[in-house]
């Protein structure tokens, strides 16, 4: 039997229902060891990953991983949402009961560790002092030590945030159990992995994974679903898969925060981090808070929605991370940044890596180069042009070594929150921007969110789907009760912010992106916050309020004309086609609050009036 109690104290983790947790799941797994740890062991761990093979080095304090080849994505069929109420189930959340999968989850991990060491990750998932902090601090127990590594650059690690508990119970449960993963059936019909959130008992069971979302349980397990569920059972906030920046206008003094949901792979890091388009520079300067996660509430003693970003690092995605797309996210796993790599590509021979639009081209001299399966390139197949990287691999590192990263990014009081964007990867119909000032019709806006699917889904890629919110991967209650939280939450809020939809992604006949993207996206923002100051009035369009193209300033940038009157026009036909689809995608919600159906029908009627 594992010594436990040693590890516990050893560690100075002194919470009781924490050691009570640790030691039922000790003996449950079967682990040989129970190690507690906290930020400060990161150096001693990177070194026992190194010498076990389960690093490689990747430059001056840079580290590179590579994941099975069947376990490089989340997967969405195998991840559930349960909970003992069977009014819970909503359309996205898998809801499963709790008596069926608590018994499914601890039968798979009987055991399991056998001969691992169980890792006790004790964190926080709030800037300390937030307000939000009660529902914050959670326990992960892994038997996998690159997750360790991950897990100590994405939240905030340490025995302090779960043994000054002001009620020592309240923290989250979070199990993660690697399996056997060369005989899971992976995408099978025999498929032995779950990726559980037993939601009203604040309790993750996932088993069957080492990657990502699927293993880095603070993250969207807590961060999204478990919070999310939290937040609306407490009435009290929004939990999003949302990026977070500010903008400070240089000339007025002005500072805007903007949050906004984009589907997975769809650009929130990449926003969230960028610069100033160099034409802008000398007036604007973007600061970043966070890429992936928003909790979201309204302060009291303002009447103002605030949002923070629970998360204490980046897992991006590495494909297009270059000089020109992202400068920021190079500087922040630049040598010495303590960044670690997953599947991408690596050369053995000189620790460098590489992934697709890193560089124009591949590096010429294959030697020592292997893909992310870790074949050696050079050994191809003539004719064989897969991606020398995985197209969901990806970087982490932590919000401090973002350059731009905001002054008060841990300022537990958060921020302001002056708009909400979405945004999908759409190659026609959305226009580059357009403004909504309803709330009702803002978050209709947010519920019939459409994208292409990502590979950051295993298995997806391409296909049109709706994604509410960017929320339905993470849903975790009911959507028509998420539509009505979010009208009560938003709704309280006495200075609202204002909302809009963007699109990055619209593409013209021979397939070139009509809108440059990236660094330039900011000239959209600014004109979303000049006009919720009044100072632009743009054009109302029945689907809300669009730029015109002298209001949009374009300093820089050349854009062919008949392209930027593409992106700031309707096709009105186009539109009233996706009124129906619209139509049958929020029928599949039960109880959506009356003033949603009114937005729709307010905008399909918009629609029916205007000319072609
Ligand atoms: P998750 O971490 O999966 O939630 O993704 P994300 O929403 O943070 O997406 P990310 O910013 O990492 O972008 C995903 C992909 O979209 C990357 O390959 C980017 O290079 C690409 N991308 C991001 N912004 C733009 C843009 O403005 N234009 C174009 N064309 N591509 C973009
Ligand atoms: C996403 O897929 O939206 C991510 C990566 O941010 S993961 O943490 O794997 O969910
Ligand atoms: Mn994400």
């Amino acid at each position: 039997m594992v010594d436990v109690e040693s590890a516990l104290d050893e560690a100075g983790l002194k919470n009781e229902q924490v050691r009570d947790y640790v030691r039922r799941w000790a003996e449950h797994t079967g682990a040989e060891r129970v190690e507690v740890v906290g930020a400060a062991d990161d150096a001693r761990l990177i070194q026992e990953c190194l010498d076990a093979g389960e690093l490689l080095p990747a430059g001056d304090g840079l580290y590179y991983s590579r994941s099975y080849h069947k376990d490089t994505a989340r997967s969405e069929e195998r991840t559930i949402v349960a909970t003992s109420k069977p009014s819970d189930a909503g359309v996205y959340n898998n809801w499963r009961p709790s008596s069926e999968m608590k018994p499914k989850l601890e039968g798979l991990m009987r055991g399991a560790s056998a001969g691992k060491t169980m890792y006790v990750i004790p964190y926080l998932m709030a800037p300390p002092g937030s307000p939000l902090e009660p529902y914050a601090a959670g326990v992960e127990l892994t038997d996998c030590r690159t997750v360790v590594l991950h897990m100590i650059r994405m939240a905030r690690v340490g025995v302090e945030y779960v043994d000054n508990l002001t009620d020592p119970d309240s923290f989250v449960r979070a199990v993660h159990v690697t399996g056997d993963l060369e005989n899971l059936g992976q995408g099978t019909p025999d498929d032995q992995r779950y990726f559980v959130t037993v939601a009203d008992e604040r309790t993750i069971l996932h088993f069957g994974s080492s990657y990502g979302g699927n293993a880095l349980l603070g993250k969207i397990a807590h961060g999204l679903r478990q919070a999310a569920y939290d937040g609306w059972t407490s009435r009290k906030f929004l939990a999003e898969q949302f990026m977070l920046l500010g903008i400070t206008d240089k000339v007025t003094g002005r500072r805007y925060h903007i949050c906004g949901g984009f589907p997975s792979a769809s650009g929130k890091t990449n926003l969230a981090m960028t610069l100033a388009p160099d034409a802008l520079g000398d007036r604007f300067h973007v600061e970043f808070y966070g890429d992936d996660i928003a909790w979201l509430w309204v302060n009291p003693d303002d009447g103002r929605l605030y949002g923070m970003n629970p998360e204490n690092g980046v897992f991006g995605v590495a494909k297009d991370t270059n000089e020109k797309t992202n400068p920021t996210a190079l500087d922040s796993i630049a040598p010495g940044t303590q960044a670690l790599f997953t599947n991408v590509a690596y050369n053995e021979k000189t620790n460098e890596v590489w992934w697709e639009g890193k560089t124009p081209a591949p590096p010429t001299d294959l030697d020592g180069w292997r893909d992310w399966r870790g074949e050696l390139i050079a050994e191809r197949e003539t004719g064989v042009d897969a991606p020398w990287a995985h197209p969901n691999s990806r970087f982490t590192t932590t919000l401090a070594n973002v350059p731009n990263v905001a002054a008060n990014f841990e300022d537990p009081a958060g921020v302001p929150i002056d708009g909400i964007i979405f945004g999908g990867r759409t190659r026609d119909r959305e226009p580059l921007v357009r403004a909504i000032t309803d709330l009702a019709e803002g978050v209709y806006d947010g519920l019939t969110l459409g994208a292409e699917a990502t590979f950051a889904a295993d298995g997806l890629d391409g296909q049109l789907r709706y994604d509410p919110m960017s929320m339905r991967p993470f849903m975790s209650y009911p959507e028509g009760a998420y539509a009505a939280h979010w009208l009560k939450i938003v709704g309280e809020a006495t200075d609202q912010p204002i909302f809009a939809h963007v699109n990055w992604f619209q593409r013209a006949e021979d397939g070139h992106f009509l809108w440059p993207g990236y660094r330039e996206n900011l000239r959209a923002l600014v004109w979303l916050m000049q006009l919720r100051n009044g100072e632009v009035s743009g054009r109302q369009t029945p689907v809300g309020i669009i730029p015109t193209a002298d209001e949009l300033d374009l300093a820089g940038l050349d854009l062919p004309a008949e392209d930027l009157e593409r992106i700031l026009s309707l096709d009105i036909p186009r539109w009233r086609q996706e009124i129906a689809n619209r139509q049958e995608h929020l029928e599949a919600f039960t109880d959506l609050p009356e003033e949603i159906w009114v937005a729709h029908r307010r905008v399909a009627a918009a629609l029916d009036a205007a000319d072609d």
